[in-house]
């Protein structure tokens, strides 16, 4: 009979497991949760804005702009941007937190929310992860529900200006709840998968979905 009570008894493992998800108890062992701490695991607060990308800064004025959305879903649809600025505004404020380490807090995004684009593209049921396309050749995939999440937008303002081309301007995707590296700058497909497949980062050894909380920095964490 084997007494190890992680052999006798799995759904105890399991139970303790979600224990330690629930508290944060992850890499650094610093207890750290959304619901009650501001700051994830293993990140410091900076005030400037670093600026991170492969080192190509596309330079797309709207006239030249344009955004593609297909894929699994009922309604292809090509945006210019008249139309896309056209399209109902929103506003978040939020914290980000890139993987590198630094967190900025209180940035104000103004754009169209995910929602807001998932009312007119329609996904199928069948459409359970999503990769952003970007002007740069950057891509990043993203499970379907972190991008129709109530605090994800496609934001052309930051702090009341237009977004500059530096930080993704005209259009980025910004979701918050995630490490920064998910939120594609200079968007311009968005694509409906049945299925994941990894972007530019998550096929060099980035976490797949990125969660900063959990400290989903690598694969394998
Ligand atoms: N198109 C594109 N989007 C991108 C990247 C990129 O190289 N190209 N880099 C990602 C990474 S690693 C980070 S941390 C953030 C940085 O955004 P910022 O320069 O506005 O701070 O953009 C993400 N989105
Ligand atoms: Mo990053």
């Amino acid at each position: 009979m084997n007494n190890d009570p992680d052999i006798r008894s799995p759904t105890k493992l399991t139970r303790t497991k979600q224990r330690w998800a629930r508290e944060g108890k992850f890499l650094t062992g610093r207890v750290a949760r959304p619901d009650t701490d501001r700051l994830p695991p293993g990140q410091h607060v900076v005030t400037d804005w670093p600026v991170l990308d492969l080192g190509e800064q596309p330079l797309v004025p709207h006239e030249a702009w344009s955004l593609d959305v297909d894929g699994a879903v009922e309604n292809p649809t090509h945006w210019n941007w008249a139309a896309f600025a056209a399209l109902p505004q929103t506003q978040r404020v939020n914290d980000i937190h890139c993987v590198t380490t630094w967190s900025r807090y209180d940035n104000m995004w103004e754009g169209i929310s995910t929602h807001t684009l998932l009312d007119t593209v329609m996904p199928l049921p069948a459409a359970t992860f999503v990769m952003l396309h970007s002007y740069d050749g950057y891509a990043t995939n993203v499970p379907f529900e972190d991008f129709a999440a109530e605090d994800s937008i496609l934001a052309h303002s930051w702090q009341g200006r237009p977004l500059t081309r530096e930080h993704g301007g005209p259009l980025r995707l910004v979701i918050p709840h995630l490490y920064f590296w998910k939120s594609a700058k200079w968007v311009k497909r968005i694509e409906f998968m049945a299925g994941d497949k990894p972007g530019y980062w998550e096929l060099n050894g980035y976490h797949d979905r990125g969660d900063p909380w959990t400290e989903q920095r690598y694969q394998g964490d």
